[in-house]
């Protein structure tokens, strides 16, 4: 395999809104993230994915823009932008835009023009209608608006507020191609590409993820525009399997460095997927991912448990009232060491947790609201209070309550009233603790960054062989790396009943472990890493 420079990286992603606010409106801004850059150079990573900055109704945080060349004012000016991009590099640190190109806002000049007339030029920008499919929308609801003015209906995938483009008329391709050059003439290092999987719809058919032209249509972007410098690519595509993942990321199809794939994250859905959550069953979820590390090659690995749309990992998979520390570090040990890039979300580093809210009125994720309103209200599919309970366990705003920088007002994010209520446990899950405690999770992140990349063990973490071991046993989590210098072996025991030490790990030496001590037997959320 060609190396290259995105392998051995590991990526840190901000969502804007909730990192660090520095004038008092409660938003996060761009000035809060400048003043964050040595924190996030202390933790180690190399790349920032940056959630939308760029103008925004706010609808969706900012996956609805109105403007893709300039900044939302509500995160700062385009000079903040550059002295952004200015300052990251002087640390070394890359910034990765979030490209939502799938669709845009209703308020964007484009969707403007387009509603006013069948025969407007900008008409074919989007997908209009005379009569509906019964396509729905992700978040709840049709998939199509009726406009009064010109008596068609018009497609969204996502909120009625976040038009579909339609990628079948070519001017989108020169419009997304000339905004991504303006970008990339700025020096970002690279971009997330928001539900990328979407882009060859084929509404006649019914067919809105991986297209009949989806991978012509990425290919033709990534030659016209990425690919003309060496920059990281990640796509979000939610439906991927690892067949489908070498279609966008084996490196001779020249279309994406990697993909986000969300298989082991939908594992505890139930009837109607996150709202209705199930019990995970650990030996799906090792399986699941053990099939990606075995499955992708030639293609490239991206390895995450959160981010801005999902709950925080260690409530949802691990103990945080009574093994916080233990479970947090036990799932953190496990990614790492497999093969791919892996991903940080804000506060996944501090063990940031998911919070229950009295009302509804406290929440602002505009899935959470029109999701109730489909199923509660309109179709009374589910009761308020089971609905609730999805909520509290799935929900997006989960990972969206602001950033817990100190135990003093507002956790320190900000000087004012928060969009979002701050999770009432900032007292004592906030990075100033964590940076005092050389036995926090920070640290043990830290130290898992510096082993991937400036170790004797990187290349055998970064390119090494990945073997499983005990695959279906119903607690421990077992893989070896190997490379010419050196085995690598992970031992791991999920959940809270104590497991005899496998015989395969006994007598060798030990590496890393989230326990001070080791004894014969892998207590609660024991997870060791062990040298050869
Ligand atoms: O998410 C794609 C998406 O569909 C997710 O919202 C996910 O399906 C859902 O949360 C699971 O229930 C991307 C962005 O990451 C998300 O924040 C945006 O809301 C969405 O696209 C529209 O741009
Ligand atoms: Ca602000």
């Amino acid at each position: 395999m060609q190396e290259k420079w995105w392998h051995k990286s590991v990526v840190y992603q901000i969502y804007p809104k909730s990192f660090n606010d520095t004038n008092g409106d409660g938003i996060g801004d761009i000035k809060g993230i400048i003043e964050k850059l040595d924190y996030l150079n202390t933790l180690g990573v190399d790349y920032l994915w940056i959630s939308p900055l760029y103008k925004s109704p706010m609808v969706d945080n900012g996956y609805d823009i109105s403007d893709y060349e300039d900044i939302n004012p509500l995160y700062g000016t385009m000079a903040d932008m550059d002295l952004l991009l200015l300052e990251s590099k002087k640390r070394g640190i890359g910034i990765l835009m979030d490209l939502v190109i799938n669709h845009t806002s209703d308020q964007h000049p484009w969707f403007l023009e387009s509603k006013k007339s069948k025969d407007n030029p900008y008409r074919d920008y989007y997908i209009w209608k005379d009569e509906p499919n019964d396509l729905g929308s992700t978040f709840g609801g049709k998939a199509w608006t009726y406009d009064d003015h010109t008596k068609q209906y018009y497609f969204h995938n996502f909120a009625k507020e976040q038009p579909d483009l339609n990628w079948d008329n070519p001017k989108i391709m020169d419009e997304i191609t000339k905004m991504i050059l303006f970008w990339m003439n700025k020096g970002v290092a690279g971009f997330r590409l928001d539900v990328i999987d979407l882009i060859g719809k084929d509404i006649e058919n019914k067919i809105t993820a991986n297209g009949p032209t989806l991978h012509p249509r990425i290919k033709q972007l990534s030659e016209q525009t990425f690919l003309t410098k060496d920059i990281l690519t990640v796509g979000e595509t939610w439906g991927a399997t690892p067949e489908i993942a070498k279609l966008y990321s084996d490196p001779a199809r020249k279309e994406l460095s990697m993909i986000f794939q969300f298989e082991h994250m939908t594992l505890d859905w139930g009837h109607y997927g996150k709202w209705t959550p199930k019990p995970l069953d650990f030996i799906q979820l090792k399986q699941t991912l053990f099939k990606w590390q075995q499955e992708i090659h030639p293609a490239w690995n991206s390895l995450f448990w959160n981010n801005h749309d999902l709950p925080r990992v260690v409530s949802r998979f691990g103990n945080p009232e009574q093994y916080h520390f233990e479970s947090a570090s036990f799932f953190a040990i496990m990614l790492h060491l497999m093969k791919g890039t892996p991903y940080i979300y804000q506060g996944e580093e501090i063990g940031m947790t998911n919070v229950e809210f009295d009302d509804l009125s406290d929440y602002d994720d505009i899935e959470i609201k029109n999701s109730y309103q489909d199923f509660v209200l309109d179709t009374k599919r589910m009761t308020k209070q089971d609905f609730m309970t999805g909520v509290y366990r799935m929900g997006r705003d989960n990972a969206r309550t602001p950033m817990q920088w100190t135990d003093g007002n507002e956790a320190g994010f900000t000087t004012g009233k928060p969009f979002l209520k701050v999770n009432p446990n900032y007292k004592t899950i906030n990075v100033e603790d964590n940076l005092k405690n050389k036995d926090s999770l920070f640290y043990v992140y830290q130290h898992l960054i510096k082993l991937r990349k400036n170790s004797p063990y990187s290349q055998t973490i970064v390119y090494g062989d990945f073997i499983p071991l005990d695959l279906n046993h119903k607690s421990i989590v077992a893989y070896q790396r190997t490379s010419e210098d050196y085995t690598l072996l992970v031992v791991g025991n999920y959940g809270e009943q104590p497991v005899q030490l496998p015989a395969y790990a006994k007598g060798k030496k030990v590496l890393f472990s989230n326990y001070k001590d080791q004894v014969d037997t892998l207590r609660p959320y024991e997870i060791i890493i062990f040298v050869e």
